[in-house]
């Protein structure tokens, strides 16, 4: 098994110019299994080298052979799905049967897609009237920095290397230190793909080491982030006045809403499936479950009995549904939340702990019990700030209007997951809500084209389709007389 994660830098894999290390944890045995490069800004600085040296001849590659290597890469995904979603589990604590469902899939499906843009990306053509055309050319910016969290590490780290590289820009990559393995490991097969030397860089390290020295670089033209709100803010400190182009993804603290007329039984388990899913620590996770007050006590009785059920165990057992939680300080900070929770007066109605499994390789591991809390309204700091752990509320409201102002009671912005059969209310109550993505009678249906990203602190910027092809070039117009 690997246990050195190295840089790729320059089409060669090196340790960090430091020498430096940082221990790589298994959250699920919460034991020490590798180490992972330190690195900083003279590893930066090797990367950008090497970035602007391959940039020229990558820029002018046919779209057509650049899509044929991202297919290579992905598949090298397709063909190590098995061995990917185990490294994924182990580093990051989700459930191998999720990794090897979701995750390393969808990795493969994001080079596969973006791969197929880089053919059919287009741009705008603008005729006036007299006998004068605009042209838009989208030329891409050069060197960029992609930058992605923990939560899902190969899924995120992909969702945004692929469109940078499919519109022609060279990457310096940085997978969050506490997951790097899937990256590391993918970073083994770039060369092999057929990627000139330069073109795709893999970084490793700290956030306010390497992750700062990247967002600083004078050469680095635009930042692809996912990860804190506050870790946002503080990019976009650094960022904003170099003038460099900013996506930033960040937190959530979305509403599953239900109405007394929805589907009852699939309501109940997809809100279950919205709160818990990877231990409740994907931004998209409804944290704030909302019932209309005629049906509430049925759906949290359902809701209760259901959740009480559900077992945690070793994420590399095939047959677990609930990990362990991505670190140790993580586990604390949710705990730390729950017991917000209670002093806020909230009632613990299933789980509010950490869990201690019986076998013995996991007994060290970071386990918190799925939790469900009700009692507490939108004014307090359960419901307005992301916990991003396997911990939801619960709370009635009367009528249409309530609801929305429920849910648009946070400072977040990014998602929201509607239960109803009236098709004009849910369609009007959609267009109420003051998130990016709004989904009805389902939660987490992806399609790739579509604008994914949040308002106010949940970020700034859509990815997804033309709009991250868009992000990574840069538009000029031609203005020509015929
Ligand atoms: O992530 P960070 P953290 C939320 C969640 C979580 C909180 C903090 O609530 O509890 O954020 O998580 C890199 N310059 N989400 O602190 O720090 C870092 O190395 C450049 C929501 O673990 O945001 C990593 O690669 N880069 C979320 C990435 O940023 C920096 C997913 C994300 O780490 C940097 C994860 C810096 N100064 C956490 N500091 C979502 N939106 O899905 C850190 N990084």
């Amino acid at each position: 098994m690997e246990t050195d994660v190295l840089n790729f830098i320059g089409g060669e894999h090196r340790p960090a110019a430091s020498g430096e290390w940082l221990d790589n944890v298994e959250p699920a045995t919460g034991e020490i299994y590798g180490r992972i490069s330190r690195s900083g800004s003279e590893d930066v600085e090797a990367a950008v080298a090497a970035a602007r040296k391959a940039f020229p001849a990558w820029r002018a590659w046919e779209p057509a052979d650049r899509r044929a290597v991202m297919m290579r890469l992905a598949d090298k995904i397709h063909e190590n799905t098995a061995m990917l979603a185990e490294a994924e589990a182990r580093d990051s604590g989700k459930p191998v049967s999720l990794a090897a469902m979701v995750d390393i899939p969808r990795a493969e499906d994001n080079l596969r897609f973006y791969g197929s843009a880089a053919e059919q990306f287009s741009s705008e053509s603008h005729a006036m009237g007299n006998g004068t055309v605009n042209y838009t050319l989208r030329k891409p910016l050069g060197v960029v920095a992609c930058i992605s969290p923990w939560n899902l590490p190969l899924y995120l780290f992909t969702w945004k290397i692929a469109p940078a590289l499919a519109s022609g820009n060279c990457i310096l990559a940085k997978p969050s230190e506490v997951t790097p393995m899937t990256a590391y490991l993918l970073s083994k097969w770039i060369k092999e793909s057929g990627f000139p030397d330069g073109v795709f860089n893999v970084l490793h390290g700290l956030g306010p080491e390497v992750g700062q020295a990247m967002v600083e670089h004078h050469h680095v033209r635009a930042i692809s982030f996912t990860g804190g709100s506050s870790t946002g803010a503080a990019i976009s400190a650094t960022a904003g006045p170099k003038f460099k182009k900013l996506s930033l993804e960040l937190g959530g603290k979305n509403a599953t809403v239900v109405f007394d007329d929805a589907n009852f039984d699939t309501a109940v388990s997809t809100a279950i499936r919205a709160a818990y899913s990877n231990q409740g620590q994907i931004c998209l996770c409804g944290s704030r479950i909302l019932v209309q007050e005629n049906i509430y006590e049925r759906f949290r009785d359902a809701m209760v009995a259901k959740v009480s059920k559900m077992r945690i165990g070793d994420p590399m057992n095939p047959e677990t549904k609930m990990g362990a939680v991505v670190s140790r300080a993580h586990r604390d900070k949710v705990i730390s939340a729950i017991n917000i929770a209670r002093g806020e007066g909230g009632q613990i109605l299933c789980g509010g702990g950490r869990y201690q499994p019986a076998e013995p390789r996991i007994k060290g591991g970071f386990f918190v019990q799925p939790t469900l809390i009700e009692g507490l309204d939108h004014t307090c700091v359960t419901n307005r700030e992301e916990i991003f752990g396997p911990v939801a509320t619960i709370q009635p409201f009367k009528d249409e209007r309530e609801a929305l102002g429920l849910v648009n009671a946070t400072k977040y912005g990014l998602s929201a997951s509607v239960w109803t059969q009236d098709v004009q209310r849910a369609h009007r109550f959609a267009a109420g809500i003051d998130t990016g993505m709004v989904w009805i009678n389902c939660w987490l249906v992806r399609d790739l084209r579509t604008p994914f990203g949040g308002t106010r602190q949940s970020g700034v910027g859509r990815e997804g389709g033309y709009n991250s092809m868009r992000f990574f070039t840069e538009p000029q117009n031609v203005c020509v007389k015929i």
